[in-house]
């Protein structure tokens, strides 16, 4: 192995121009923000490259979101190029079911340092380091978006000498959660001789295979929905003497997280908003920021007037009211989601022989019950295929999101049951 030391960034999934479903009611600006978020995350991977004097760029597929209506992107990801052409850094792009070579292709006279893979067979292109191969590039890209054939196969390693990178969208293992696109398994990976497996697809960031070979998603550069939780990179890659170590580096602008609270220590609105506050103090990012999915959970008095006298519509509001999403460190509510319960005792409800008591009884057997579960769930789903494309923008509930839903309705009859008495006191 020829011994001169290298760097490069291995990215995937940028999904540039990316639209963010569901946000266009609420406002404008954040939906600028978020529509930006995919190119201020693009940006950040230049700049890291640049700043860290990588000697190349390998992108294992989805550049772009759309195969067809992406010229936006396209015109972005060439400027792009066009600085680190500037800046000595090459490119290898292995093209994926999003940005497949089938799509549309504005006409740009891309820069020299890009190579883009074919989609014949995995190409091998030789990078030279003063004067001499020190690595060897191997790459394909889909045709298409649907590729249901093992891209892995037919990539071979021809010399030993030289450090191998294969760079390919793929499912490893038949990841369930992701289409099934290019399908391979790990020991294929293990087995081929090459050094370093640049993967893309999988938008959380994994290493399948810590080193030799090195096998690794870094996830995409930017989270675009609630799924995609956490940090968001790429990784930074550094060989010396045939040894690999990476690191992974933060590219996102924007940050998707889960943050819940409870109500049942609290006795007022103020109380409640101050303990969000509170929580918003410590996840406040330095730069971009942050958008999150507000639970509030519990059993307290604060139930009641968050659910019959709409004070969670309000508290809403003057959460969003309060952040401006143009500056660094917003954090952005995207939805609350009650999971609240009145402040009762359910076990003293339980033993009366009384209507609550017998609706908590009712409620609680259905709630255990398999079968009654599944019915439910049959009859929930049928909606998501029956309704064309409604797949395409919101994704089914999963059990967990269906069991709450279940929980919720039984504390939506306890209310209408105790009203009056709620109303009285
Ligand atoms: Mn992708």
């Amino acid at each position: 192995m020829v011994d001169i030391k290298f760097k490069f960034v291995h990215a995937a999934d940028l999904h540039l121009d990316s639209p963010f479903y569901g946000f266009s009611a609420e406002s404008e600006k954040i939906q600028k923000i978020l529509r930006d978020a995919t190119f201020v995350a693009f940006d950040n991977l230049i700049n890291l490259c640049i700043e860290e004097d990588v000697d190349f760029l390998v992108i294992a597929g989805d550049i772009y979101d759309e195969a067809n209506n992406n010229i936006r992107g396209q015109y972005k990801f060439y400027e792009g190029m066009k600085r680190l052409e500037q800046n000595g850094v090459k490119v290898f792009v292995s093209h994926g079911n999003h940005d497949h070579l089938g799509g549309y292709r504005a006409t740009i006279k891309w820069p020299e340092n890009v190579h883009f893979f074919s989609c014949e067979k995995p190409q091998e292109i030789p990078f030279y380091k003063n004067g001499t191969v020190v690595a060897s590039i191997h790459g394909v890209s889909y045709p298409k978006r649907d590729v249901r054939e093992n891209l892995v196969c037919d990539f071979k390693v021809t010399s030993q000498d030289t450090y191998n990178i294969a760079v390919v969208h793929t499912n490893v293992g038949g990841r369930s959660d992701y289409e099934n696109y290019a399908p391979c398994k790990k020991e294929e990976l293990l087995k081929k001789g090459f050094d370093y497996w640049a993967l893309g697809h999988v938008h959380k960031h994994e290493i399948i295979n810590p080193a030799k070979p090195v096998i690794a998603y870094p996830g995409n550069t930017q989270a675009r929905n609630i799924k995609e939780t956490g940090s968001k990179g790429v990784l930074l890659v550094e060989v010396e003497d045939g040894n690999t170590s990476y690191e992974f580096k933060e590219t996102q602008y924007v940050t998707w997280i889960e943050l819940k609270q409870s109500i049942t220590e609290l006795q007022s609105g103020e109380e409640l908003i101050e303990a969000i506050l509170k929580k918003f103090t410590k996840i406040r990012p330095q730069k971009g920021g942050v958008i999150a999915r507000l639970y509030l959970e519990g059993r307290g008095e604060l139930h009641y007037e968050l659910t019959k006298k709409g004070f969670d519509k309000v508290l809403l509001e003057l959460l969003r009211e309060q952040e401006e999403v143009e500056r660094d460190g917003f954090v952005w509510v995207e939805s609350l989601i009650l999971q609240t319960g009145l402040r009762i005792d359910k076990a003293k409800y339980l033993q009366e022989a009384s209507i609550v008591g017998d609706f908590l009884q009712v409620a609680g057997k259905t709630l255990q019950s398999e079968e009654f579960f599944e019915k439910i769930k049959k009859s929930a789903l049928q909606i998501y295929e029956d309704v064309n494309k409604v797949g395409r923008y919101i994704s089914p509930p999963s059990d967990e999101e269906l069991k709450s839903w279940l929980q919720e309705a039984e504390e939506v009859g306890l209310q209408y049951l105790l009203e009056d008495e709620l109303d009285a006191t």
